[in-house]
């Protein structure tokens, strides 16, 4: 989850990057225009056309120019009987028709994960690998592996961060690159591919695609990674880093050696988050599809009669996040059904039921590291969600630094403001293998350098 109720900065930086990438966006799933009638159908009037129509454009500048690949995309002939982890298909994009750091190479995996009651499923992830590995003198050196695990984009298989022109970066996985780590990223199964439904916001089952990310791009770069890997997401992502630190393949080392993962705004608790929340968000679409897919939970009682009626247009017009967050904005509550007793008490026990089977932080035993991070001011996964999850988690023996950021920090600006201290932290990972801070729970704060000063001028 990286949005809630829209930031313009949000639009404003992805116009800029995108005018500069080019404007024409043809071939993809989600480039559709809707007629009023269209609208009117799904009980969408003029308010709510308006609004779409942005959210349309804000997901059209998402993905820029680069066309949806759906050969690519399409099910690998081979994937029936593979291994989980296995390569089903790689190639190179020309990083040049790409918004990403100069030098940097880039290229679309398939590969084999593992789904709901261990099934095979295929995904999708991008590689991003720095320019070169020698740094210096050092002409033997391995690049570090870092998989990044990204925040909300959209729950349709076309909304797939790797076919976006920057995949998907907004201040995020690129400022890995810099220091030359290589970047494994995954979609998640069901994001580009479409053999699967996508299992939004699930801990458990995004973390299994992030594991199985990372072995299958040592089999597509034979030799190349350093033994020793670790992971950082954003939102959903970060919840994924979370299960993936409860995910007992970490602990053996068929993944190579697994240091650790930094979580920043996590998307864990799945009860403490959208109770303790703001609920005017632009969030219930995507939270009513997190249990759409899962068939065998109590169902959560969410959305009114009329924003239902405009779910129909998320397929219809394959909205991604920005489309599927505006949706509601015109309507009471943001389309939130009203909270009776009864019904608070339904949703509660499906946001329970859900959180106990595939969400982090609910007592289980963590196997590596974890940094968490998270803004006092988060509007999102507001603090004292994610200070419930440290708690229990910690209260349950495990080993979870929790970092704490004063001084406004939205949840997406939480990311990169952050970098100083997680680069530092992944860089400590790397060279003790993960001993030098298990140290046990502890919490710090930090506090920003100045604070604002205004226009300062003596004219
Ligand atoms: C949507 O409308 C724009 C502007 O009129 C047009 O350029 C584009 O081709 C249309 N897209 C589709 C999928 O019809
Ligand atoms: C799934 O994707 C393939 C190719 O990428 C496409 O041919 C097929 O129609 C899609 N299936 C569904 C149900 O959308
Ligand atoms: C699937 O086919 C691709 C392309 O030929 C190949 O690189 C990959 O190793 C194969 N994977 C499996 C599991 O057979
Ligand atoms: C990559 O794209 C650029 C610009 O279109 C082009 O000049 C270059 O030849 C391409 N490189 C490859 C390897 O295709
Ligand atoms: C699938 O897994 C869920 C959760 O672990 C479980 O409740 C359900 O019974 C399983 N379904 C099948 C068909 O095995
Ligand atoms: C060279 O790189 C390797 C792998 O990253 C590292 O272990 C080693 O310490 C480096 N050597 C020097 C002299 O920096
Ligand atoms: C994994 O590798 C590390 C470093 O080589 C080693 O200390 C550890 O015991 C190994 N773990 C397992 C389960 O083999
Ligand atoms: C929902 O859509 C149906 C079918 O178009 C329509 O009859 C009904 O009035 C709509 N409900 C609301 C609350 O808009
Ligand atoms: C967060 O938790 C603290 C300590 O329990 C409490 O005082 C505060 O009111 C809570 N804030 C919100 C917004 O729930
Ligand atoms: C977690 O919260 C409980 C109840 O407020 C408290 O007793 C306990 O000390 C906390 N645990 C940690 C690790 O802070
Ligand atoms: C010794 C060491 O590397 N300690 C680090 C542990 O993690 C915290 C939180 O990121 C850092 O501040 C410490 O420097």
């Amino acid at each position: 989850m990286h949005l809630n109720i829209l930031p313009i900065y949000f639009f404003v930086i992805s116009r800029l990057i995108s005018s500069s990438a080019g404007s024409q966006t043809a071939g993809r799933p989600n480039d559709q225009n809707f007629t009023t009638a269209q609208a009117q159908a799904a009980s969408c009037d003029q308010a709510c056309q308006t609004n779409l129509q942005e959210g349309i454009d804000g997901d059209v500048e998402t993905f820029g120019p680069v066309p949806f690949d759906s050969d690519f995309y399409a099910t690998a002939s081979n994937f029936t009987n593979s291994q989980p982890g296995a390569l089903l298909k790689l190639q190179q994009l020309n990083e040049t028709t790409l918004n990403i750091p100069p030098g940097t190479s880039f290229f679309l995996m398939q590969y084999t994960s593992v789904g709901l009651n261990g099934s095979l499923v295929p995904a999708t992830a991008f590689v991003a690998l720095p320019f070169s590995a020698n740094v210096g003198s050092n002409q033997s050196s391995q690049v570090r592996l870092v998989a990044f695990a990204h925040g909300t984009i959209g729950y349709l298989p076309g909304c797939a961060p790797s076919s976006s022109y920057n995949g998907y970066d907004y201040f995020t996985w690129q400022i890995l690159s810099y220091p030359g780590y290589g970047v494994v990223a995954t979609d998640y199964a069901g994001l580009g591919n479409n053999y699967t439904t996508h299992k939004y916001g699930n801990p458990v089952l995004n973390g299994n695609d992030v594991y199985f990310s990372v072995i299958a791009a040592r089999e597509a770069f034979p030799g190349t990674f350093t033994t020793r890997w670790a992971s950082i997401g954003h939102s959903q992502g970060a919840g994924a880093v979370w299960g993936l630190s409860e995910n007992s393949l970490v602990a053996s080392n068929a993944s190579g050696e697994y240091v650790g993962g930094v979580a920043v705004g996590p998307s864990a608790r799945l009860y403490d988050i959208l109770t303790l929340a703001n609920p005017n968000s632009g969030y219930w679409p995507m939270v009513k599809n997190i249990f759409d897919e899962l068939p065998f939970l109590p169902q959560p009682n969410l959305l009114t009669p009329t924003a239902l009626n405009r779910t129909k247009l998320i397929s219809e017009l394959q909205l991604c996040f920005d489309g599927i967050a505006v949706l509601n904005q015109d309507l009471p509550s943001w389309g939130l059904v009203n909270m009776t007793p009864a019904i608070t008490t339904q949703n509660g026990n499906a946001y329970t039921a859900f959180q106990n089977i595939f969400g982090a932080a609910t007592g289980k035993k963590a196997y590596k590291d974890l940094l968490v991070i998270n803004s006092v001011n988060d509007e999102t996964i507001v603090v004292n969600a994610t200070l419930k999850a440290w708690n229990t988690s910690c209260s349950s023996g495990n080993n979870i630094h929790l970092s704490l950021y004063t001084g406004g920090l939205s949840h997406t600006q939480s990311f990169p403001a952050s970098s100083p201290e997680w680069l530092q932290w992944l860089d400590n990972q790397f060279k003790s293998g993960g001993t030098v801070n298990a140290t046990g729970c502890s919490i710090s704060t930090a506090t920003p350098l100045i604070s604002p000063i205004g226009i300062v001028s003596n004219g």
